[in-house]
């Protein structure tokens, strides 16, 4: 890394001690910033890095219920307004039992890049909490959702900041969010969620936007080698909305999609995921990866284990952080691997990322890889803006715009500062500048 930016690293993971996860996503971006500087000494007096790893708020709250039994449950909520340097914060809610503040501002850290990456108006945040919605009732989740928002509401707002839809957040969160947002503050204020249900101001292609993003981006990435989706074999992990819509996209242009995870095992469907069984396995019976076996048959469930075990030219990680390590890639590498997407946020490990690099795997990371689903969100808030709605193929040929769009910008950007094919080093310089300018334009705040 620069030694100028080295300095500013150590002493912004000094400030923000036990966070690994936020530490990783900082070191990763700086290790790409080091030539922009040399162009832009204008960014380091004005101090934009020190100020870009200090979100401008952040919020942490208690949120008191009552489970089914009647019992009192305590959980912790947080958002994490980063940047708003390009439009209102705007980022996912995340309710997993891992979730901790270190979790947040990595993913808000990122979405201030990704966020830059779709060209829409859109800053960075993020929020969530440690709830497990794993094994509650509807009604459990609808009373954590509303006691939630009854201290998130005073926060967010159309033009203030946006939460949508992250792991354990889906289409029945947002309904409950929504609802409470608007008793609250008696507003049917379209514009303050995303990922909203379609007869109430929602977008068609939302819910498989990131998906098919994540494919679309590395459908542009195999091109660059005159290769396509069609007659790979692709590995996914995850099994969620990510995960779903992603699989759904490659067999359409032609790939086989021979596994998929949870947190439990993976499945190994050699003739290729049914992705209609597994929508009715997951979305519909929120069921598990061992009643999609159950009722496949004739494939492989493996209890525990790897999903990166099973050979791929393609690997879609779309499942969670640092679930793809160095031993797993090197593993994907010696079995063929010819391109990575990241459907998820950070999912490869940074030994991983070096191995998939050395080995001349095409590797398109997260922040631009799975832009797809805000930038879906950022149509969601334009169709509220205008009180209309617009078909699911003008929304989609705008998604795979914005997608193409972003795979050309981090390529010309990986191009321009001498690193051909760098997707990282495109993603996080075009990222960075677009907010640096910004920034710099608004002055010292
Ligand atoms: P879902 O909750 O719909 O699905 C998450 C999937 O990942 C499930 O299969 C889940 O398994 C698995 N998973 C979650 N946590 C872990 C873990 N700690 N270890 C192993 N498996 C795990 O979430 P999404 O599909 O929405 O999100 C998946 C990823 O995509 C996340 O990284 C998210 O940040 C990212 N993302 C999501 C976007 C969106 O629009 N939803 C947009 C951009 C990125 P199990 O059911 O067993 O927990
Ligand atoms: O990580 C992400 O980009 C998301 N979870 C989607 C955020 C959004 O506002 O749609």
């Amino acid at each position: 890394m620069d030694a100028r930016l080295e300095a500013i690293k150590d002493t912004v993971l000094a400030r923000n001690p036990g966070e690994a996860e936020f530490h990783q996503a900082v070191v990763e971006v700086f290790e790409s910033l080091g030539p922009v500087h040399d162009r832009h000494p204008e960014f380091l007096e004005a101090a934009i890095l020190e100020r870009l790893c200090e979100p401008e708020r952040q919020i942490i709250f208690r949120v008191p219920w009552t489970d089914d039994s009647g019992r009192v449950q305590i959980n912790r909520g947080f958002r994490v307004e980063f940047n708003s340097a390009l439009g209102p914060y705007k980022g996912g809610l995340r309710f997993h039992p891992s979730v901790y503040l270190g979790i947040v501002k990595f993913l808000g850290f990122e979405q201030i890049f990704k966020n830059a990456l779709t060209g829409m108006p859109i800053g960075g945040g993020k929020g969530g909490s440690d709830f497990d919605p794993r094994g509650r009732s509807d009604a459990e989740v609808m009373r954590f959702c509303q006691s939630f928002m009854t201290e998130l509401y005073r926060h967010i707002g159309e033009y203030t900041d946006v939460p949508a839809g992250d792991i354990g957040v889906g289409g029945r969160e947002i309904g409950y969010l929504f609802g409470q947002y608007k008793r609250i503050t008696n507003r049917y204020e379209s514009g303050v969620l995303t990922g909203k249900g379609i007869s109430w101001g929602g977008s068609l292609v939302r819910p498989e936007a990131t998906g098919f993003g994540t494919v679309i981006f590395t459908q542009e990435m195999l091109k660059t080698r005159g290769a396509s989706f069609d007659g790979q074999r692709v590995v996914v992990s995850g099994s969620g909305n990510v995960a779903i819509n992603a699989i759904a996209k490659a067999e359409s242009l032609g790939a086989t999609v021979v596994a998929c995870s949870d947190s439990s095992g993976y499945v190994v469907d050699e003739a290729g995921i049914d992705v209609a069984l597994l929508r009715e396995v997951k979305e519909v019976q929120r069921g598990r990866l061992t009643d999609y076996a159950e009722r496949r048959g004739g494939v492989t469930y493996v209890d525990g284990g790897s999903v990166w075990d099973v050979d791929a030219t393609v690997a879609l990680p779309c499942a969670t952080q640092n679930e793809l390590d160095g031993d797993a890639a090197a593993r994907l590498v010696r079995n063929g691997l010819v391109a990575v997407g990241e459907g998820a946020n950070m999912p490869s490990t940074r030994d991983a990322v070096a191995v998939f690099q050395e080995a001349g795997v095409l590797f398109g990371p997260g922040k631009a890889a799975n832009a797809g689903g805000v930038a879906t969100s950022a149509l969601e808030m334009q169709q509220n803006a205008s009180r209309d709605s617009w078909s699911f193929e003008h929304t989609e040929e705008r998604l795979t715009e914005i997608m193409v769009g972003i795979h050309d910008r981090c390529a010309a950007t990986a191009d321009e500062y001498g690193d051909p094919g760098n997707y990282v080093l495109g993603a996080n310089i075009g990222g960075f500048v677009k907010v640096a300018d910004a920034m710099l334009a608004q002055g010292l705040i």
